[in-house]
């Protein structure tokens, strides 16, 4: 086991659950993770680096199940086991077109979670969190402001994806309100044009940034799907094309670009080739039923990687 102070690239702190994916009424195979922060991490690892996740299980199975699985994908798991509480569990309905997830985690282990079931954020890059977890509980809407300011203080820069998730919170308006104050403490934040319209944000970039949502000095990525994403940094705009892509199933895509933009900040490419480096990583989730890039699967990986290589060396032969 790695020391919760051994240096890492990115620190992700959020719920992780077991996820069971059915196909019509059929459970055609095991058990698999949901987890937007867990999924940004093992995106993270799967590029290569190095990257820590934080969070609260039960004492059972499904727990043991989570660390493991994190462990084989490179993640290395910083976990608080609760006496108490359980594991949750999310079940995702997949049919052509169209994917429902329902989930069986109130009252989890995570919905628990506070900044003791944190780790030192000292040696880290980046911190990574989402619009989820403030939505799970009261202990949880504390937490994340409270992991930014720490952050903040010890100069680790803050990426935050707004992940709206309108059955988790008791309106729209407080998720706005939430969301809108947890936006303006992050360096980088990933919102979708249907989030940020859901919040009354803005239908665009500009009314985004208009909104005054964000610090002067961040960065925002502005995910539109099919019509590819845009980013506001430093006062100059940005749009790249996504990478076309048979839909199976849409969840995940979302952390699986931010895991690649933030391997593009990582390794100090230009705002388009982070760009480009999230539509490759989100276009390989897209097309599988997993939340996540399955790194177990050796010629999967050689894929992604091939697709993550073009971009990377497009940066070394200095094309913008
Ligand atoms: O972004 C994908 C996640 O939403 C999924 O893996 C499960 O974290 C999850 C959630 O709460 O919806």
């Amino acid at each position: 086991m790695t020391a919760a102070t051994a240096p890492v690239d990115v620190i992700a702190v959020g719920e992780t659950m077991g996820c069971l994916v059915l196909r019509g009424h059929r459970h055609p195979g095991g058990i698999t993770l949901a987890g937007a922060e867990s999924n940004v991490a093992i995106g993270l690892a799967f590029l290569g680096h190095r990257t820590r996740w934080a969070s609260r299980l039960g004492t059972d199975r499904l727990g043991d199940h989570i660390v493991d699985r994190l462990r084989e994908s490179g993640v290395d798991p910083y976990v608080t086991r609760d006496p108490v509480r359980q594991t949750g569990l999310a079940i995702k309905e997949l049919s052509p077109g169209r994917t429902v997830v329902r989930y069986y985690r109130r009252d989890s282990a995570a919905s628990a979670m506070s900044i003791r079931d944190a780790p030192p954020l000292t040696n880290a890059e980046w911190l990574h969190l989402s619009g989820i977890t403030p939505a799970l509980s009261p202990a949880c809407a504390e937490l994340v402001p409270a992991l930014m300011r720490q952050a903040g203080g010890q100069r680790v820069r803050v990426s935050f994806d707004v992940n709206l998730r309108p059955v988790l919170w008791d309106s729209l308006s407080i998720a706005r309100d939430t969301i809108r104050l947890l936006c303006r403490e992050a360096d980088l934040v990933f919102v979708g044009d249907d989030e940020s319209r859901a919040l009354e944000l803005g239908d665009t970039l500009e009314e985004f940034i208009r909104g005054n949502v964000l610090r002067p000095e961040a960065t925002v990525v502005f995910k539109r799907g099919a019509h590819g994403p845009q980013a506001f940094a430093a006062g100059v705009r940005y749009a790249s094309a996504a990478v076309p892509t048979e839909v199976v199933d849409l969840t995940g895509a979302g952390d699986a670009f931010a895991a690649g933009f933030l391997s593009g900040q990582l390794r100090r490419l230009s705002i388009p080739q982070c760009l480009r480096l999230g539509s490759a990583l989100a276009s390989q989730v897209i097309g599988v039923d997993t939340d996540f890039v399955d790194p177990p699967d050796p010629a999967r990986r050689t894929q992604v990687l091939s697709s993550i290589d073009e971009v990377t060396d497009e940066a070394t032969r200095g094309v913008p």
